[in-house]
């Protein structure tokens, strides 16, 4: 049988309350052991309350993602053979990276704090402890390295799902790799690649969501994040996002390396927010302002300048 705490944990999670007895009769086991992994999962974060008659409940979910919930997740994964926990690291991205040798297939490593998380182009990303989610994920594709804006289209939108189902929330898609909530950013995503003449070799794909509030990412002016946007009266569940997001990530990566993006390119800009408006668009070495018009089949955004020209753009950065 896998961890007795991840079965507990099951059977907390599908139960109103649930007794000792009967957890330990469905699991057999011994009550001494059942309730020695519910004071382990007590020490990783779960509230569990018991109430005489009526058995053990989930009272509170913990404020950061678990190791046994990750070991849930990736017993129910079809794709991901393995997620790292790690309270904390520098960045998941080079703990990913670090791993590309030794361990094979698709997998995940996910921390509690980074002390240096980083965007694109090296640009820091505010990683304070308990307060977001920082994880990395690995998938090897062996794909033409030029797949990956596509790549990037669909996960856009694996992620922005996935907020909304699990938080309620209305996010938005703003291009490339950022995903906003009412002008602010939530979360942005990094994907980078080991590639061979061409081929893709690996992505690894890091991805920071802001979960709860902090001085550290308000301080920034244009980030927001799930607890201030959220119902108040909804609870934060975390284990439910990653199950969603992870659901998500194998169903669109799935969808990427089958379909192309036009078959998902009308769902992708209803959740754009970029289009029709004038922004400043910033490539390599150029800034301009620009209305966008579309998006292509091939994921590159049609904009129109302020001369009259219109500009095929791969790769920018964008200020609403
Ligand atoms: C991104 O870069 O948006 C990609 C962020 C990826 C972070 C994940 S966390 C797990 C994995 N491990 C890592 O080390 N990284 C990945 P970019 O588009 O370059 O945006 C960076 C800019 O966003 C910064 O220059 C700040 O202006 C802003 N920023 C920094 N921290 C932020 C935060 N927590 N929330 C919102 N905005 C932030």
């Amino acid at each position: 049988m896998s961890n007795l705490k991840q079965e507990i944990l099951k059977l907390l999670k599908s139960d109103r309350f649930i007794s000792g007895q009967e957890m330990a009769d469905r699991l057999k086991v011994s009550r001494t052991s059942v309730w020695k992994s519910i004071n382990g999962l007590k020490t990783e974060g779960y509230s569990i309350e018991s109430v005489t008659k009526k058995g053990y409940h989930l009272k509170e979910h913990p404020r950061y993602i678990s190791p046994t919930a990750l070991k849930v997740l990736v017993e129910g994964s079809s794709l991901f053979t393995r997620m790292e926990y790690l309270e904390t690291t520098e960045s998941t991205q080079i703990e990913a990276m670090q791993k590309l040798e030794s361990q094979e297939g698709a997998y995940v490593v996910v921390a509690l704090e980074q002390t240096k998380g980083r965007g694109r182009f090296s640009r820091p990303w505010a990683s304070p402890k308990n307060s977001g989610l920082y994880l990395s994920i690995v998938l090897r594709p062996n794909i033409p390295i030029t797949e990956i804006i596509r790549f990037n289209l669909f996960i856009s939108l694996a992620l922005s799902e996935a907020l909304d189902a699990a938080f309620g929330v209305e996010s938005g898609i703003k291009w490339p790799n950022d995903i906003y909530i009412k002008n602010k950013k939530v979360s942005g995503f990094l994907t980078e690649v080991v590639s061979e003449s061409n081929v893709i070799n690996a992505i690894i794909c890091g991805i920071g969501i802001n979960i709860y509030k902090n001085e550290d990412v308000t301080a920034l002016g244009t980030a927001t994040d799930i607890e201030s946007e959220i119902d108040p009266d909804r609870e934060i569940d975390l284990d439910d996002f990653m199950k969603k997001l992870i659901h998500n990530i194998e169903v669109y990566y799935d969808r990427f390396i089958n379909e192309p993006f036009s078959s998902i390119r009308e769902e992708w800009k209803s959740r754009s927010i970029v289009f029709n408006k004038k922004l400043k668009i910033t490539e390599t070495n150029e800034s301009y302002v620009a209305k966008v018009l579309d998006i292509d089949s091939d994921g590159f955004l049609e904009v129109l300048d302020e001369a009259g020209e219109i500009r095929r753009v791969v790769s920018a950065d964008i200020e609403l």
